[in-house]
């Protein structure tokens, strides 16, 4: 007999948008490479950056694969490959911690999975990968969302138990698109109103539609909450909570903004049924047979 799970986080609904409070701690372990600074700053801003996580030979490695990933034929034909609506030019490549050695080995590096496993207090596996390139001059933007909404309504992920961590494989300006983050906005969840589309993912991964709050709400959250701009050096990373507000600008810059971007999930919080979708997100999207990272 199939569980039925209480739908806590209801989202994609009739009605009115509203504001659900998050309860409980987003980091779980005291005890992990974080410092007690780090490990404050996630918990009351939802979000920490690294300096210098990976090295400057490692970048350097990262950025000779994704050039050569954005070239090669076989990725390019690939459904995992979503390219940008107009210019065409590789926007992500999904499932990249599979498909690729080096990211592969990166996604999978204590460095990385400790951090993961600190604030989820408990093993964890990925649930979703994806380089992005934000080339310069024509990346485009991500409007303002939770990925948490997403994952629960499309994967079926029942709480926000789940960190992403944005490896950067360029210098971040203030200009050239980098990630912002309203700082604090974890602890709350916008319930949107809507549906989802059937494979809502062919259009969402490129321009999300489905799953993000209207104006009023999210001039309400600016307010209360400010924005921070996730500016930083190659080879640094930003974490944060699976239910931040977040966004990124287009980039018209010389500088284009890549970035290695994993999502780490609890081996306690693994997705089920979708709560607001016909079906699950295919498996390069949404892992569905999660085995824990040891
Ligand atoms: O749908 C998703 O899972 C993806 N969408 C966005 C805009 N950010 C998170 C995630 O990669
Ligand atoms: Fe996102």
């Amino acid at each position: 007999m199939s569980q039925t799970i209480t739908d806590l986080f209801p989202t994609r609904v009739e009605g009115r948008e509203s504001v659900i409070p998050r309860t409980g701690p987003i980091v779980h372990n005291t005890t992990g490479p974080m410092t007690a600074a780090e490990v404050e700053h996630m918990e009351s801003k939802g979000y920490v950056q690294f300096a210098d996580l990976v090295t400057r030979d490692e970048v350097q490695q990262m950025r000779d694969e994704l050039a050569r990933l954005s070239q090669d034929p076989q990725v390019l034909a690939d459904e995992r490959t979503v390219t940008e609506a107009k210019s065409r030019e590789v926007r992500s490549i999904f499932e990249i911690h599979n498909s690729n050695e080096l990211f592969g080995s990166i996604a999978r590096d204590p460095r990385v999975v400790d951090r993961a496993r600190q604030v989820l207090g408990s093993d964890v596996y990925i649930h979703q990968s994806r380089v992005n390139f934000k080339p310069a001059f024509t990346g485009k933007d991500f409007s303002w969302h939770s990925d948490f909404e997403t994952w629960h309504a499309e994967d079926g992920m029942p709480t926000p138990r789940a960190v992403s961590i944005s490896i950067s494989m360029t210098d971040n300006y203030t200009f050239n698109g980098p990630l912002l983050i309203m700082p604090g906005s974890h602890r709350e969840y916008i319930s949107c109103v809507g549906s989802t589309p059937d494979d809502n993912y062919k259009n969402s991964l490129v321009m999300q539609g489905a799953g993000t709050p209207d104006g009023p709400i999210l001039t309400e959250f600016a307010d209360k909450y400010g924005i921070d701009v996730m500016t930083g050096k190659a080879g640094g990373a930003t974490m944060f909570d699976a239910n931040c507000m977040h966004a990124s600008n287009g980039n018209i810059t010389p500088y284009s903004r890549s970035n290695l971007f994993l999502v780490f999930n609890s081996v306690e919080n693994i997705p089920v049924a979708p709560f607001s979708a016909k079906q699950p997100r295919p498996q390069f999207v949404a892992e569905r047979n999660p085995t824990p990272i040891v």
